[in-house]
């Protein structure tokens, strides 16, 4: 009773429920800072293939825009000059953005491209490239060699590149790699077919 009297069991009291109650409430707030990380856990997680998704689809739409802007030059150009550009390297204007020496002054009315698409967007990176030579997965009449169509390869082929191929086949063609005007492997290459001779 005498502790009772000068208040030193108050005070111990007071001391156990304030240090009791300190605990619960730091335990509480772990529990709740818990909860908090795995809601945000749970709402990434559901997130990021969403994100990833739109990320790849940004990244066809710039390829599909790139392919039809390429082939509509091809055609004006053709529409002009009376045939289809010469061969040139991987990555090269062949004759849209400059008149080629071999095509008239008369005839040639471009710039029928701004700039030669030069970037893919996917990691590795790639080029485009116009081809009027060589091996071409097309012959629609008969002759080898005379086809005109674009290359698209991916430097780095992966999972990533399979899908954005196949996509672009669903959009652009026919969904099928073996056959119509896109043709693909399953890994890095894609080929567009725009047209057969005669060279302008
Ligand atoms: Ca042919
Ligand atoms: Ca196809």
């Amino acid at each position: 009773m005498c502790y009772i009297k000068n208040g030193v069991l108050y005070k111990v009291l007071f001391f156990i429920l304030k240090e009791v109650g300190g605990m619960f409430k730091k335990c509480f707030t772990l529990i709740e800072l818990m909860v908090v990380i795995a809601v945000i856990g749970i709402l990434v997680a559901l997130l990021l293939p969403q994100v990833g998704k739109l990320i790849d689809k940004a990244r066809i739409s710039r390829v599909e825009a790139a392919l039809k802007t390429l082939k509509t030059a091809t055609i004006k150009f053709y529409g002009d000059c009376g045939g289809y550009p010469r061969d040139v390297g991987a990555g090269r204007d062949p004759g849209f953005m400059y008149r080629p020496r071999y095509v008239s002054a008369n005839d040639w009315e471009g710039p029928y491209l701004d700039r030669w698409p030069s970037t893919v967007p996917i990691a590795g990176g790639g080029y485009y490239d116009y081809n009027y030579w060589g091996y071409a997965p097309f012959n629609f009449d008969g002759t080898w060699g005379n086809e005109v169509f674009y290359r698209l390869h991916f430097n780095r082929g992966s999972a990533a590149t399979r899908n954005i191929l196949r996509k672009i086949d669903s959009d652009l063609d026919d969904g099928n790699r073996r056959s119509g005007a896109i043709r693909h492997d399953d890994w890095n290459d894609l080929y567009m077919y725009v047209g057969e001779g005669p060279s302008a």
